[in-house]
């Protein structure tokens, strides 16, 4: 096989890493809330003592959380730790009073400035992409029921084969990705492929900690999206679909019941299905 179209940890790793640095802002060096950062950082470093004492952790293991921890960032595999065990928790507190659309996690591999698309369009694509077709129409609403005209649906995902673009060698830069801008009344149809379920990379830090833990890689396919709209709180969130492997045991803990989807054939061939977004107030 081609090495050099061969995914790899320490590769999407170091796109993951670079995307983050590039898109969230940086590291505050102004106004620390100094309580803030003690109460939070006493609580982790207690809870960590609580479990060395509770299972009388050797200095074996703990050589090898040091080992494994400098090995994450060497990884390049932050990102995908992070987003993986502990995003989900951040969410639900952030998402938690939230009146429309329930959200989930980001995730590494979300990419700004993907190809603006209309309402009704394909994504980015090859020709002859595998994976069966997926017509994805649907809403986008305020909470009072009121269309949000031209509201932005951010939209990525893996191919049938669950590789990114931009993080998985031999793609297209913007393959499967896209900026849909719903109509006036805020509606969308956007043609794709079903993704496939997604296994993490096996070969860095966090597939060595899966392995060691006799835990699974996988996430169930998804659709990753954005929604947006001026005035309105934006909506991250990821569709999942019914029946699909691992909607029970998503290695990243992100499904919902509401964030499956229930697609049916379409007429033309390839499966359909409606989904709308409702936005709260910003
Ligand atoms: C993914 O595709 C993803 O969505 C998350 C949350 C973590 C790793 C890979
Ligand atoms: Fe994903």
């Amino acid at each position: 096989s081609d090495t050099a179209l061969t995914p790899t940890a320490a590769a999407s790793g170091a796109s993951a890493t670079e995307r983050f640095l590039t898109d969230k802002t940086s590291l505050p060096t102004e106004g620390t809330d100094t309580a803030r950062v003690n109460t939070l950082a006493t609580e982790v470093l207690t809870a960590v003592h609580d479990v060395i004492r509770r299972h009388r952790v050797t200095y074996d293991e703990y050589n090898a959380l040091k080992a494994w921890l400098i090995a994450v960032g060497q990884d390049g595999e932050w990102p995908l730790f992070l987003d993986v065990w502990i995003e989900h928790v951040v969410e639900e507190v952030a998402g938690a009073a939230r009146e429309g659309s329930k959200g989930t996690i980001e995730g590494p591999y979300y990419v700004p400035g993907a190809p603006a698309l209309p309402s009704t369009a394909v994504l980015p694509m090859r020709e002859n992409e595998p994976g069966t077709p997926l017509l994805f129409q649907g809403q986008v609403t305020g909470v009072s029921g009121e269309p949000l005209g031209g509201a932005l649906l951010e939209m990525w995902q893996a191919d049938d084969d669950g590789l990114y673009a931009q993080f998985a060698p031999g793609l297209p830069e913007w393959n499967l990705r896209g900026s849909v801008v719903a109509d006036a009344e805020g509606r969308f149809a956007v043609t794709t492929v079903e993704p496939a379920p997604y296994q993490i990379p096996t070969d860095g830090s966090c597939g060595r900690l899966i392995a060691a833990a006799g835990w699974h890689a996988w996430r169930p396919a998804h659709l990753h999206l954005k929604v947006s709209a001026p005035g309105y709180e934006p909506l991250t969130t990821q569709l999942y679909f019914r029946g699909g492997e691992h909607i029970q045991d998503d290695v990243a803990s992100a499904v919902k019941p509401e964030l499956v989807l229930d697609p049916r054939p379409a007429s033309g061939g390839g499966n359909e299905v409606v989904y709308d977004f409702v936005l709260d107030p910003a």
